[in-house]
């Protein structure tokens, strides 16, 4: 059997994380060792629940650790008009956990780990470089121990329908990704319109998640505010997923070498770049669109025999998708189907 991918995945659920993680989690390839939690998509308190949810849903124990709610730059942005009031789109998450974040450092925990398994492990930055520039401070000789890092985030060449696009995950905190630009580590990146230009789901396509089974719905449940701004016709970004899948099938990807630096003064969060074979990235030029969906939604069919007891995502299922912004008689009714399964499932 092939050797497991050993991985520490950086996160700011955010649906697109979300979506992300439920990959990650159900991938045999690969050994998550650790989730580190940044702020980005919403706030620190809401990133680490949407982690801990998860794990809760998918019954994993995996160690939990919630990183620096104070960016390095002075961006304070947060991106709730796209992933809803609480990260999670359409989805209502539970208010607390089950499972739950040590109560340790982020940098020394992130230190100790990559030092016990020095070259062994990937280091997967989902969010903004928060979390990663206060482990480069604190323990700039980390980088020797770790096996290279795959970021999402970055736009060397714009998106289609903006080629002066500044990612989100770069520009939330620019001065942060500064050192990962500076930190000499093996980085590869996926930039933000892999996700937008490569592998985005169309509508016809979310809905075909939706009956697909329970966890497409839950996607389709939670990407219902993620149509992406600007562009003509319905789609949702895949960009975090596009990371992940990098990881297990990188023979999808077109990659290049290439100069990559960031603008942190006047256009701040800009990344600017040139290819060169000699450059300090690795950047992920095109993906095999088809071959990439054939991917994803093969395994979100194998998760059709997933046995999930979590009472909030079935008290979801149950409810279906409805938009929670329309007023309660406008709602459609459940399912006759749902409404047997919420008999036997939400004793609470
Ligand atoms: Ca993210």
């Amino acid at each position: 059997m092939k050797r497991k991918l050993k991985v520490i995945i950086d996160t700011d659920p955010g649906v697109d994380d979300v979506a992300a993680l439920i990959f990650a989690l159900n991938e045999p390839q690969l050994d998550i060792q650790l989730l580190t939690v940044s702020s980005g998509n919403v706030h620190m308190n809401k990133t680490v629940r949407n982690v801990c949810h998860i794990l809760d849903i998918f019954n994993k124990d995996i160690p939990v650790i919630q990183g620096y709610e104070n960016r390095l730059g002075t961006n304070d942005e947060y991106a709730y008009h796209i992933h809803g009031p609480e990260g999670f789109g359409w989805y209502e998450p539970p208010a607390t956990t089950v499972r739950q974040p040590l109560n340790v450092d982020c940098a020394d925990a992130l230190y100790e780990i990559f030092k016990k398994n020095p070259k062994e492990i990937t280091f997967v930055i989902l969010g903004p470089h928060t979390n990663f520039a206060y482990l480069l401070r604190k323990h700039p000789d980390v980088v020797k121990y770790i096996k290279n890092v795959v970021m999402m985030g970055g736009s060397i060449d714009g998106i289609k329908c903006n080629r002066h696009h500044r990612s989100f995950n770069i520009r939330t905190d620019a001065p942060a990704f500064k050192y990962t630009v500076d930190s000499h580590a093996k980085v590869t990146m996926c930039p933000s319109k892999i996700g937008r230009d490569y592998v985005y789901f169309t509508e016809e396509q979310i809905k075909e998640l939706g009956q697909m089974n329970d966890i497409g719905k839950f996607m389709e449940m939670f990407f219902q505010t993620y149509w992406e701004p600007g562009y003509e016709e319905k789609i949702i970004a895949n960009c975090d997923i596009a990371a992940i899948v990098y990881l297990t099938h990188p023979k999808l990807f077109k990659t290049k070498r290439a100069f990559v630096e960031v603008d942190t003064e006047v256009n701040v969060g800009a990344t600017l770049g040139h290819f060169d074979r000699k450059g300090n990235f690795t950047v992920i030029k095109s993906v095999n669109r088809n071959q990439f969906q054939d991917v994803v939604f093969e395994r979100i069919k194998e998760l059709s025999e997933l046995e999930i007891t979590d009472k909030t995502f079935w008290r979801n299922m149950i409810r279906g998708v409805v938009d929670p912004n329309k007023p309660a008689e406008e709602t459609p009714a459940p399912e006759k189907k749902r409404k047997k399964k919420s008999e036997t499932t939400t004793k609470e």
